[in-house]
């Protein structure tokens, strides 16, 4: 038996594990005692290895002729592949090819599959799910500091007087984060503000609990610095020093007393008018949050909002400090960071910056990279509906079940001339496909991960490739070469990331030697920079930071008479996303079996619902059947569901509504009809 150490698979914690390997086969999991889950892991962590040995697992490349899938050889997949792509580029255009990156995969994977969106197929048109997650924390925060990354450590939390939770049900989805903060409540007597429209576990330990209603972020927040400023709570040398244009937030919240707040929010003024004292007063005071607070059309101000009060207080740039938006995936934030996205090169550098540009020209050795913006996730799945987007290339993500509006993903899916999916599942996305690629886990290559702390950490191979699969960039290298493209051939990941450095500033002292023991935190500007704690110290990333007022605004869609309900979404704490590696857990798995909607008793009574029956939820996009669990979490008027199963999809009834300025969509809230389904007597 021997053990490798590597990064959890799942959530953006990461909390480092050794998987356990006999003959070959990852047999268990142990976790460390580095990183941030200090010898702890939660229950996915404990259970990372139970999917890679799935009889499951894709083992072959497979083509789908009128029959359905056959098995080939790499040489053919690749070469059909290359084909396809170069005779599509070359008959409509760049332009009409797109790539849907992973933040499964690695900071290696993600930065060759940019660098050959870019300089093979010649466009920006690459995205990933950063954009149903913390596309509005990017633009929000980097228009407030001038970086949308996590402002302070994990471990800083601890280090909080006063901690304001919105947004994020830390206990179930960053469990090793929650532990700190329920140790800093019981041993630093540390306070506790939670700020969720669900009476989430983390509220039975709040000093403070603020059930607001969905989408009503705004306006509570606008309320709290209303207070702060009647009663002269805010930090006035902090905003003279290191901020600019405070004068016009602080009159956009004059017309927002608590009270006016309260008819918007449903929750007391005085309770408003509590919490923001209690955080305004704290010597320190952190803001965690996560997709309560981006996945709204209004994701963008309800993170503005967030960083206005944060500067207001002065709680920036300071040890235990911060206004920290939980990065979800593994690999999210090092899938923005090394620039899987259609508005930047690795390093937040703009694909509109002539300087960059010319910059990743040289050093990729292309005459001309396009100069435009590309499309974001959602602008894909429209251009191929309306057939301007030809190709498209999924690498680890599955929209048919993620994406808002699941109806309209299929046709858009089903209208493309070429679909390839990378995947280690056939997911229901690569069930769409016309080529499937076998891709090696996150147990069997090398590589790094940056979790949500900006830190960098080595993944390590424990085992070989499961079947024929291959590690993503190896797959991609071959497609490029075949293409024509010499630039993506790599001998080895670590080689990857030595370009990465010498391309990305804030990774620019990054290499794997350096991440041996704990990591590295980005910024780390060089081989002597020590990385980066938390931001922001002496200046902000932007100089001074920005005030921007923010005006409520309600939800795209609102209750009405014919769908008088409120939907919202999210996560459960046994599954991830849309259950492609926890179904193949059989630990995870049996945890819950099935979707459920909850639904607050009173409405439950009015529709005449009971436990063990069926209901039938309506939105004005599509329709589901579901069990429904009858239970005072959610408030009255409002259901959540779930959206991990497929059989009960919640994302045939979102709203794709997009944020104007970061396009997230309204994965939070939409209106719906929910009525019990008669049932009919079986013959
Ligand atoms: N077990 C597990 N862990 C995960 C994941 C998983 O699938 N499973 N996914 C990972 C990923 S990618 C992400 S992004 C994170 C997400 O982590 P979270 O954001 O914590 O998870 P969610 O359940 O989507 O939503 C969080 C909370 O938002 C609340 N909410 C809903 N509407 C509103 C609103 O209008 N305002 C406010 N303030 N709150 C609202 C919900 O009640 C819910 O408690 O989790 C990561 N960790
Ligand atoms: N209704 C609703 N919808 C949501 C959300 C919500 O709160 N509510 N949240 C949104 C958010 S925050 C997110 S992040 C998205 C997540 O949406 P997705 O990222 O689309 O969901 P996953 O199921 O995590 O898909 C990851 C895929 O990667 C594959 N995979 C795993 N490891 C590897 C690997 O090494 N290589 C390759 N090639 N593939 C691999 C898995 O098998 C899986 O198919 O969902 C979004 N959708
Ligand atoms: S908290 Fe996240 S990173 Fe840590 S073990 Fe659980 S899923 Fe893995
Ligand atoms: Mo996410």
């Amino acid at each position: 038996m021997s053990r490798v150490l590597t990064t959890c698979i799942y959530c953006g914690v990461g909390c480092n594990l050794y998987l356990r390997v006999r003959n070959g086969r990852v047999v268990g999991v142990l976790p460390s005692r580095s990183g941030p889950g200090e010898g702890k892991l939660c229950i996915k962590g404990w259970c990372a290895h139970e999917f890679v040995h799935s009889p499951q697992r894709l083992t072959k490349p497979l083509i789908r002729d009128s029959r359905g899938f056959n098995e080939v050889g790499w040489d053919e997949a690749i070469k059909l592949v290359a084909g396809r792509f170069l005779a599509i580029k070359e008959q409509y255009g760049s332009n009409s090819l797109a790539v849907l990156s992973s933040a499964k995969c690695t900071n290696e994977e993600n930065y060759v599959l940019q660098k050959f969106t870019r300089a093979v197929l010649g466009t920006n048109n690459i995205d990933h799910c950063a954009r149903l997650c913390h596309a509005s924390t990017i633009v929000g925060l980097g228009t407030a500091f001038g970086s949308g990354a996590m402002t302070n450590s994990i471990a800083e939390i601890e280090e909080a007087d006063v901690i304001f939770v919105i947004g994020s049900n830390t206990t179930e989805q960053h469990p090793l984060i929650a532990r700190r903060i329920l140790r800093a409540i019981r041993e630093r007597g540390t306070k506790l503000i939670v700020a969720d429209p669900r009476s989430i576990d983390l509220a039975d330990f709040a000093e403070i609990y603020l059930q607001h209603k969905l989408g009503t972020d705004v306006s509570l927040i606008n309320g709290m610095m209303n207070l702060i400023l009647s009663e002269d709570l805010q930090d006035s040398e902090f905003i003279e020093r290191r901020t600019r244009n405070f004068e016009a937030v602080k009159k956009v919240v004059e017309r927002v007393p608590p009270e006016h707040a309260e008819k918007i929010t449903g929750v007391p003024a005085e309770k408003i008018s509590k919490a923001a004292r209690l955080y305004a007063k704290a010597k320190r005071a952190s803001i965690v949050y996560s997709m309560g607070i981006t996945q709204h059309t209004t994701g963008t101000d309800n993170v503005l909002a967030l960083a206005n009060l944060a500067m207001m207080t002065g709680n920036v740039g300071k040890k235990g400090t911060g206004v920290n938006p939980l990065r979800g995936h593994n690999n999210v934030q090092g899938a923005c960071d090394v620039g899987a996205l259609p508005n930047v090169f690795p390093g937040y550098q703009g694909v509109t910056d002539c300087q960059a540009r010319e910059k990743m020209q040289r050093v990729w050795n292309i005459a001309e990279l396009d100069d435009k913006v590309g499309l974001t996730q959602l602008e894909m799945i429209n251009s191929a509906y309306a057939g301007d987007l030809k190709a498209l290339y999924v690498v680890g993500e599955n929209p048919v079940v993620s994406h808002p509006d699941t109806g309209h993903v299929r046709e858009s899916l089903r209208t493309l001339e070429f679909l390839v999916v990378q995947d280690i599942f056939l997911s229901e996305t690569a069930k769409l496909a016309n080529v499937v690629l076998p891709a090696a886990s996150f147990a069997e290559k090398d590589g790094t991960f940056t979790s949500t702390e900006r830190r960098v950490q080595r993944i390590r191979k424990a085992i070989e490739p499961i079947g024929h699969s291959k590690e993503d960039w190896r797959i991609t290298g071959e497609i490029a070469e075949r293409m024509g493209y010499k630039g993506l051939i790599y001998s080895s990941a670590e080689e990857i990331m030595d370009e990465i450095a010498s391309v990305t500033p804030i990774y620019g002292g990054i290499s794997w030697d350096r991440l041996e023991d704990s990591g590295l935190q980005w910024p780390c500007w060089d081989r002597s920079h020590p990385g980066t704690q938390f931001l922001h110290e002496a200046e902000f990333f932007s100089g001074l930071g920005n005030f921007v007022p923010v005006d409520f605004k309600p939800p795209a869609e609102e209750p009405d008479e014919e769908y008088p309900m409120m939907l919202t979404t999210g996560r459960l704490s046994f599954l991830f996303h849309t259950s492609t590696m926890t179904a193949k857990s059989p630990t995870l798995n049996i945890q819950v079996p099935e979707g459920y909607v909850e639904i607050n008793p009173e409405d439950a009574k009015r529709l005449g619902i009971g436990e063990g029956e069926r209901v039938r939820v309506k939105s004005r996009r599509g329709e589901i059947e579901i069990k429904p669990f009858v239970t005072p979490i959610v408030p009255q008027g409002t259901i959540f569901i779930p959206f991990h199963f497929v059989e009960s999809p919640a994302n045939a009834l979102t709203n794709p509504a997009p944020d104007p300025k970061s396009k997230i969509p309204e994965l939070k809230v939409c209106a719906v009809k929910v009525e019990r389904v008669e049932q009919v007597a079986s013959l």
